[in-house]
């Protein structure tokens, strides 16, 4: 396979079953999973959403290609497995309040678990107090927080001021990302880190935890 553009057309279309058998024949014909995730899913992802910042599409067929996409991802999920590995530490992930974008924040889940830590993936439109609630049940060493507008970053910094408010936030790591997020956000909202994709992500958690 030299190029995405089978891949990538279906995903816009929003035909899962092309989709998933691009996604396939890219798997058999060897090519990378990194590849087939960064140069065919998140940069169809990508001209998706330039399409509907230009009002060429609008929240209908973006919601299909995410579909589509979501697909795929679960397609590679076997791929991200590092190895046997005993439990690296416990994860609550989820997307903040007033935010439905969950295929970033599903693939950080995936490669986490893949590199052995406990995950528990709240989903989607999570109210600090839900994250505040959770925390207290099950004590995770990391409570990492998606965002994908600029509008619900603010939940982000909020959330961190529930967890201080119950007592909770010197127990525990807070890690942000999301395409709107940067270092500098998290620098201000005192998050512990911030990670720019599903792969560095893994890679600060681990540093978080001081675990190999
Ligand atoms: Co929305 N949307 N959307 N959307 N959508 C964006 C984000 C947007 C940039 C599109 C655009 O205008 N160009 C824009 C946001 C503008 C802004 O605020 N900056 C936008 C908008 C405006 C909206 C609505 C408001 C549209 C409307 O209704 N008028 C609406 C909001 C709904 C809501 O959330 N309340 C909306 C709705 C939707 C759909 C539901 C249709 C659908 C989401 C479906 C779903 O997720 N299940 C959707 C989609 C698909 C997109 C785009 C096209 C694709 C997002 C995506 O999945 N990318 C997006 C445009 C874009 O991103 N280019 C867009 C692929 C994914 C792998 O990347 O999530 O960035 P991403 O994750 C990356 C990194 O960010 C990082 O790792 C991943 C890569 O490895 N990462 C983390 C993510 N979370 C992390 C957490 C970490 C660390 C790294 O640590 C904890």
């Amino acid at each position: 396979m030299s190029d995405f553009k089978a891949l990538s057309e279906s995903v816009v279309k929003g035909d899962i079953k092309i989709a998933l058998a691009e996604t396939q024949s890219a798997l058999d014909a060897g090519v990378s999973v990194q590849d087939i995730l960064d140069k065919g899913l998140i940069a169809t992802m990508d001209a998706v959403g330039e399409r509907y910042s230009k009002g060429l599409i609008f929240v209908p067929q973006m919601l299909r290609s995410a579909k589509a996409m979501q697909e795929c991802t679960k397609l590679l999920k076997p791929f991200f497995r590092e190895g046997d590995v005993t439990s690296k530490g416990k994860v609550l992930i989820g997307t903040i309040n007033g935010d439905l974008h969950d295929i970033g924040k599903n693939l950080v889940a995936m490669m986490m678990e893949g590199a052995g830590f406990t995950v528990t993936d709240l989903g989607v439109n999570v109210s600090p107090k839900n994250f505040v609630q959770k925390t207290r049940e099950i004590e995770p060493d990391i409570i990492a927080m998606s965002a994908l507008l600029s509008t619900t970053m603010p939940a982000m910094s909020q959330t961190i001021e529930a967890l201080q408010k119950a007592g909770l936030r010197d127990k525990v790591k807070v890690m942000i990302g999301g395409a709107p997020v940067t270092k500098e956000y998290a620098q201000k909202i005192m998050a512990d880190s911030y990670a720019s994709d599903a792969g560095s992500a893994v890679a600060k958690a681990k540093k978080l935890l001081g675990v190999p």
